[in-house]
C-alpha cells in the first residue's frame, strides 16, 4: 500500500488519516484507475461488441478492488488510518445507466467477458442524468434527475470522435471509457458515447425538458418519456447515435487489425441487446457502401456479424417505428431498410414476417431475425415460448438461428462483494475454487446434515438482517424487526411482475391480524421498485404499497406483527444491502411473462428460498433445487397462454364468486385506506383489477396465499429451513454469468 500512501500525499499533502472521506475516495479512484490501465486489455483478432441502451453497472470502487485482488489490503490500510471502506464507498455516486434486469445483465456480462479473458467491449450512451432518481412524497413517486458524473469519475475521456449524420445536421461524438476489471485478469472497456453540448440546465420541474432540442438533450436521460411523438423521436435519435458510433468504431478497429471488410465477420461479432441497437444493421450496410461494398454483399456480411438477444415477449420491447419517423430523422437508412424488406418479401410474402408492415411500421426485431445469424432467449422456458408462440413464424423458416442462453449473474458482485461473510464461510468449507468455477458450489451439498454448518448459515443470515435493518431505517425511517421473516420483492414495477398480488397478500394478512389471527413470527414485507414516469397504473400500484406502509405503521394492533417497507430509489446499491438479508424471494410474475429474471438468481445464491411461479428462470431453479426447496404456486405458462388465446379470463367473475377475494380487493378503496391514500389512485388499481387484470392477479391469488402461508410455517423449523438455504446456495453455480458467457462464446461468438 506504499504506492497508495504516496499518492495520497502527492494529491492532498497529508496522511490518509487526516483526509476527508471524499479525498480518500478520490485517491482510491485515481489509484484504481491507474492499476486497471496498467493491467492492459484482452486482445485478439475477433472481438465481441456488446451493444446496449443500458449498462446498470452500480458503484465500481469495491468491485474493482475485489477484481484487482486488493480489497482486503486496501480495507486494512484504511482501518489503520481510522477510515472505513464502507463509509468511503458511500461518497461514490451510483451511475443510473440502466432500468432493470436487462441493464444489470449487460454489466454482469462485461465482468464475465473480462474474467474469462475474451476480447470484447460494451458500447452504449453516456446519459448524464441517468434513468431518474425516485423520491416519495405523499405516498407518490416523483422523478428527479440522477446526476452521477463528477469531475473525477470512472469515466475517462478519449480522443475517439465521430460525426453522426441526422436529417439537416450532424452531431459530433466523444467516446468515454470505463475500464471493467476481470477477476484476477486483464480488463475490457465499456465505451459510452456522448454529445459535446449536453446541457443539463435545460431540465426543470423534476425531469421535464425540451424534447426537440436534440443538439443539447440527446444524452441527458435513459428512456426519456415516449408518451408523445417528440419523446419517441428522441429515442430514435438516441438509438441511431449509439449504433452509428458503434458501427464506425467497429469498422475502424477491424480495419486496424487487418480486415478488408469483406471478412468483417472474422474480426467482429455484435450482440444486439434487445431491439434498441437494431439500426446497426442498416447502418453497417450504409457504412460498408461508403467503403465500396455493394448492397447485396454488405447485407450478407452483416448477417454474419450480428446476433440478437430477445429479453421479453411483451410488446414494449419489440419496437416498431413508423417509417415516417425514420424518414424525418435518419433518411439515409430508409432506402436500405426498404431494400432489406423487399428481399424478405420476395421470399416470404406473409405479413407477420415483414420488416415493414402494411401500416408502414418498421419491426426492429424482424430485421434482427432476418439479418442476424442468431437469436436467443434468456431462459429455457422463454426460448421455448419464442419458438412455439411469439416468434413461431420465424422459427419455422430459421430453426437453426434459435438458441437459448439462460441468464446469469456475476458472483464477484453478488456474493464476494455484497455478502463477504457468506463468501468467506463458503471458502472455509470448500476452498476458493468456486470463485472462478461456480459449479464447485455443489460441494456444499455434502454439508446438508452438518448441524454446525446449518447453524452458521442461519447466523450469517441473521447478521445480514441486522445490517439491512439499519439500511432500511436510513432509507425509510421505519424500524423493522430483525427477527421477523424478511419477504422481499425488488424489481421494476410492472403489472406482469404482480407487485399488486403481493399487496393483496399483505391486505389478507392485515385483516387476519385484525381478526385476531396473529402470525407465529412477525413478517416484514420489503419492496423496491421504480415505475416508468408515464406508466400511470404502475405508479398507482406504488401508491397502494406506500399507503399500506402508512396504514400498518399507524395501526398499533397490527404493526407489532407485520410491517411493509418500500425502499426509496431502489438501485444496485440497495439490492446489495437487501439481497443478503432475504429469507423469502418473491418471483411471482404471471407464468410466461418474465423472460428470465436475474434477481431470483442473486437471492438463491445468498440463501433465500424462492416463492414463485413456474416462469422464466424460476423453472430452472426449481429443477435444480427440487420441489422441497422452492415454493411454487399458480397457473402454468401453458394454461396462461391458453387463457390469452381463448380470451376466457375474467377477473370480475372470480371477484364475484369468491367472498374472500372480494374482501381483499374491496379493501383497496376502503375507508381505512382512504384515510392515508388518494382515492383516484387507489380506485385506478381497484378498477384495473376488476375490469382488466391483464396479468391475472386474481387467478393466482388463492394459491399464492396458501403457498406463502406454508412457507412462513416452514420457516419455523429452523434446521429444515437452513437445509433449504444450503441447497439453494449449492445449486446456484449454474447461474454464474461466467457459464452464460462461455455458452455465448461457444455457440454464437466463437472467439478464441
Ligand atoms: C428483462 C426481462 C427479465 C430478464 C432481463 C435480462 C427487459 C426488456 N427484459 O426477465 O424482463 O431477466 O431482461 O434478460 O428489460
Amino acid at each position: 500500500m506504499e504506492a497508495l500512501k504516496t499518492l495520497i500525499q502527492d494529491m492532498f499533502h497529508r496522511d490518509c488519516s487526516a483526509c476527508t472521506d471524499q479525498e480518500v475516495y478520490e485517491a482510491l479512484l485515481a489509484y484504481t484507475k491507474k492499476m486497471l490501465a496498467a493491467k492492459g486489455y484482452h486482445d485478439g483478432k475477433k472481438k465481441i461488441y456488446y451493444i446496449s441502451a443500458e449498462f446498470l453497472i452500480g458503484k465500481l470502487l469495491s468491485n474493482n478492488l475485489i477484481n484487482l485482488g486488493i480489497y482486503d489490503d486496501v480495507a486494512e490500510f484504511l482501518r489503520e488510518n481510522g477510515k472505513s471502506l464502507a463509509e468511503i464507498e458511500s461518497v461514490e455516486p451510483e451511475p443510473s445507466l440502466g432500468n432493470g434486469g436487462l441493464g444489470r445483465l449487460a454489466a454482469c456480462f462485461l465482468d464475465s467477458i473480462a474474467t474469462l479473458g475474451l476480447p470484447g467491449e460494451g458500447i452504449g450512451l453516456n446519459y448524464h442524468l441517468g434513468l431518474f432518481r425516485q423520491v416519495f412524497e405523499d405516498n407518490l413517486q416523483h422523478e428527479m434527475p440522477n446526476p452521477w458524473i463528477t469531475p473525477d469519475s470512472w469515466l475517462t475521456a478519449t480522443d475517439v470522435t465521430y460525426m453522426v449524420p441526422f436529417r439537416g445536421f450532424s452531431l459530433k461524438s466523444t467516446m468515454y471509457t470505463i475500464d471493467v476489471a476481470g477477476y484476477e485478469n486483464k480488463a475490457i472497456r465499456l465505451n459510452l458515447f456522448d454529445i459535446d453540448l449536453a446541457d443539463e440546465s435545460m431540465v426543470h420541474d423534476g425531469i421535464a425538458f425540451n424534447k426537440k432540442d436534440i443538439l443539447h438533450n440527446l444524452t441527458l436521460f435513459l428512456y426519456p418519456d415516449d408518451s408523445d411523438e417528440d419523446g419517441r423521436k428522441l429515442r430514435i435519435y438516441q438509438q441511431y447515435f449509439m449504433v452509428s458510433n458503434a458501427a464506425q468504431r467497429i469498422l475502424d478497429e477491424a480495419a486496424a487489425r487487418g480486415s478488408n471488410f469483406h471478412d468483417l465477420a472474422d474480426y467482429a461479432v455484435v450482440q444486439i441487446n434487445d431491439t434498441h441497437p437494431s439500426m446497426i444493421i442498416p447502418e453497417f450496410i450504409r457504412l460498408l457502401g461508403e467503403r465500396g461494398i455493394a448492397f447485396e454483399e454488405a447485407a450478407e456480411i452483416v448477417s454474419h456479424v450480428c446476433a440478437y438477444t430477445n429479453h421479453t415477449i411483451l410488446a414494449e420491447a419489440l419496437e416498431k417505428w413508423p417509417i415516417q419517423y425514420l424518414e424525418d430523422i435518419v433518411p439515409q437508412l430508409v432506402p436500405i431498410i426498404r431494400r432489406l424488406d423487399e428481399k424478405v418479401k420476395a421470399k416470404y410474402p406473409q405479413e407477420n414476417l415483414a420488416i415493414i408492415d402494411s401500416s408502414q411500421l418498421v419491426h426492429m426485431a424482424h430485421m434482427d431475425i432476418h439479418y442476424g445469424f442468431s437469436i436467443n432467449g434468456v431462459a429455457a422456458l422463454h426460448t421455448e415460448i419464442l419458438k412455439n408462440t411469439e416468434l413461431h413464424q420465424f422459427y419455422e423458416i430459421y430453426p437453426e438461428k434459435f438458441n437459448n442462453k439462460t441468464n446469469g449473474i456475476t458472483f464477484r458482485r453478488w456474493l464476494m462483494y455484497c455478502n463477504r461473510p457468506l463468501a468467506k464461510y463458503i471458502t472455509s468449507l470448500i476452498g476458493d475454487g468456486w470463485k472462478k468455477d461456480a459449479a464447485q458450489l455443489k460441494q456444499l451439498s455434502a454439508f446438508g446434515e452438518d448441524q454446525d454448518v446449518l447453524n452458521q448459515l442461519l447466523a450469517i443470515k441473521a447478521d445480514a438482517k441486522k445490517i439491512c435493518k439499519e439500511f432500511v431505517f436510513e432509507n425509510t425511517g421505519i424500524e423493522i424487526d430483525e427477527n421477523s421473516v424478511f419477504d422481499i420483492q425488488i424489481k421494476r414495477l410492472h403489472e406482469y411482475k404482480r407487485q399488486q398480488l403481493n399487496a393483496l397478500y399483505v391486505i389478507y394478512k392485515y385483516l387476519e391480524i385484525k381478526e385476531g389471527r396473529k402470525p407465529e413470527r412477525p413478517i416484514t414485507f420489503i419492496f423496491g421498485a421504480k415505475a416508468a414516469p408515464a406508466y400511470y397504473i404502475a405508479k398507482d400500484i406504488i401508491h397502494l404499497l406506500l399507503t399500506l406502509e402508512t396504514l400498518i405503521q399507524n395501526d398499533p394492533e397490527v404493526s407489532p406483527y407485520m410491517k411493509l417497507v418500500m425502499v426509496e430509489n431502489y438501485n444496485v446499491s440497495a439490492a446489495e444491502k437487501l439481497i443478503p438479508a432475504c429469507n423469502i424471494s418473491e418471483q411471482i410474475s404471471l407464468a410466461s411473462k418474465e423472460a428470465s429474471g436475474t434477481g431470483n438468481m442473486k437471492f438463491m445464491l445468498n440463501g433465500a428460498v424462492t416463492l414463485g411461479t413456474m416462469d422464466g428462470a424460476n423453472v430452472e431453479i426449481s429443477d435444480l433445487v427440487g420441489k422441497e426447496n422452492i415454493y411454487i404456486f399458480g397457473e402454468s405458462s401453458d394454461e396462461v397462454i391458453r387463457h390469452y388465446e381463448k380470451m376466457d379470463y375474467h377477473s370480475r367473475a372470480i371477484y364475484e364468486s369468491d367472498a374472500d377475494i372480494k374482501k381483499y380487493v374491496d379493501f383497496i378503496v376502503s375507508d381505512s385506506m382512504l384515510k392515508y391514500g388518494r382515492e383516484e389512485h387507489l380506485r385506478n388499481v381497484y378498477n384495473e383489477l376488476l375490469n382488466k387484470d391483464w396479468f391475472m392477479t386474481l387467478l393466482d391469488l388463492k394459491d399464492y396465499i396458501r403457498v406463502k402461508d406454508q412457507a412462513f410455517e416452514d420457516y419455523e423449523d429452523r434446521t429444515a429451513w437452513a437445509k433449504k438455504m444450503l441447497v439453494n446456495i449449492a445449486q446456484a453455480g449454474f447461474f454464474s454469468s461466467d457459464r452464460t458467457i462461455e455458452q455465448y462464446n461457444k455457440d454464437i461468438w466463437h472467439l478464441n
